[in-house]
């Protein structure tokens, strides 16, 4: 493995950092030779090097997580929990030690606490499914945000439609910040749950869960936190935070894709119904009915994605050797750069100037559709996103039918926020 961080050495990278450590500035990453690590940023498109700037879509995978799904199915390929065969036994041993791993990632008390999905999508309507048919009825309230992925709000949608509840919702500033004081007011006796994203996909801002979660948890609400874009950027620890569920998705955090996870508090998921019925989530099957495995089996249905969970796992090691500390510091530098480059172009405006802000940064140009501004960028070889982000509502709230973002990772550099600068002088140019 070819990580290194500057004045660190890969077995000590993830040692938190102390502050004389920030003052220093030794959280600085050795970004080009992580970058070596990830095979797809080494080609130039339309004649550029790649700046790649989409990661809040999806991010690139290390070397490592293509060699270990290569090797799975090279050499290790077998349905898990079912064989006494070596083949069997081996991908079985991979697919748990994945689940420890995430354990681990998320400062869970028990691996049982960790269900694979799909991605946030399912582990959400998993919740909403579950916990949801079972505790929420008419006239009841869900929660969310204003500024919410529409995977934590269609979800919740249904659930009203089939129960007759009622979906409430934080508004947010014109920075992009939640309103606490009108939570507060939302919080009632009729509170059943609150969702809340913990870092926005579109405004960038990172909410502070651990309050929302301390005042829901003084009405005994229960609070899903959607984590599909924080799980990448800032250190989670779902004890300290003491969230009752916290979704994330593997490809959002450097892992393949069609595979996620589901933390919940054993607690809450035993007392849980099922959610899909099918192999392996069962003890015993008879036609006068049957009876479940305890968790997390009792929520995993069929045949999973096996290399996607060992992929996951490998993704998570990767991510650990450089350590999220050291990443959320070299991301704040970066985006802090990002932020002056882009407030400098006076047609820029901004969409999302919260205080605390990580990895995303949404803009758009005064004369230019998003659209033309990425078709443009992209012939510049950089890759961003444009549209409305899968949440409309936000749109809503700040007046734009779509925005541009330009969203980071540790692999990025100055360079691709000069390649985006300068990419935005030459829309300028084509719009006047
Ligand atoms: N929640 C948030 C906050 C997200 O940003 C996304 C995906 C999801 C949930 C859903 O994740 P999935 O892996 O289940 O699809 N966000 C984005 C995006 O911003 N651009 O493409 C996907």
């Amino acid at each position: 493995m070819t990580i290194t961080t500057t004045g660190q050495d890969t077995a000590t990278a993830n040692v938190p950092l102390t502050a004389r450590d920030r003052k220093s500035n030794l959280h600085a990453l050795d970004v080009e030779k992580i970058r070596q690590d990830f095979p797809i940023l080494q080609q130039r498109i339309n004649g550029r090097p790649l700046a790649y700037l989409d990661n809040a879509a999806t991010t690139q995978k290390p070397r490592a997580v293509i060699d270990a799904l290569q090797h799975y199915y090279a050499r290790d390929n077998a349905n898990i929990h079912r064989g006494v065969h070596e083949l069997s036994v081996r991908a079985t041993e991979g697919y748990e030690r994945a689940r420890t791993i995430v354990q681990r990632f998320l400062n869970a008390a028990d691996p049982r606490e960790i269900i694979f999905t799909r991605g946030t999508t399912e582990a959400i309507n998993l919740v909403a499914a579950s916990y949801g048919r079972k505790h929420i009825g008419p006239g009841d309230e869900i929660i969310v945000s204003a500024m919410e992925h529409h995977s934590n709000i269609v979800p919740w949608q249904l659930l009203c439609e089939q129960t007759g509840a009622r979906l409430r919702v934080i508004p947010i500033n014109d920075d992009g910040e939640i309103l606490l004081d009108a939570y507060d007011a939302l919080l009632t006796p009729r509170t059943r749950l609150v969702a809340v994203v913990h870092l926005s996909n579109v405004l960038g801002t990172i909410n502070p869960v651990h309050e929302i979660i301390q005042r829901a948890h003084r009405h005994g609400v229960p609070v899903l936190v959607d984590g599909a874009q924080s799980a990448a950027h800032l250190p989670v620890d779902v004890q300290a935070l003491d969230c009752d569920f916290y979704a994330f998705s593997g490809h959002k955090v450097f892992g393949p894709t069609g595979i996620g996870v589901l933390y919940g508090k054993a607690a809450l998921l035993r007392e849980m119904p099922p959610y899909q019925g099918g192999g392996d989530m069962i003890s015993r099957v008879s036609f006068e009915g049957p009876t479940y495995k305890d968790i997390p089996y009792k929520f995993e249905a069929g045949t999973p994605n096996i290399a996607g969970v060992i992929g996951l796992g490998v993704a998570l090691e990767y991510v650990n050797r450089i350590g999220l500390e050291r990443i959320a510091a070299y991301e704040h530098e970066l985006l802090d750069y990002a932020t002056r480059s882009l407030l400098a172009i006076p047609q820029v405006r901004l969409i999302g100037t919260a205080k605390a802000k990580a990895s995303v940064l949404s803009f758009v140009l005064a004369g230019a559709h998003p659209h033309d501004i990425g078709t443009i960028l992209n012939q510049m070889g950089v890759a961003i996103r444009t549209g409305h982000h899968c949440a409309q509502p936000v749109m809503d709230r700040f007046g734009v039918p779509a925005t541009a973002r330009a969203s980071l990772a540790f692999y990025n550099t100055t360079a691709d926020i000069d390649a985006l600068v300068a990419g935005i002088h030459k829309v300028l140019e084509v719009f006047g």
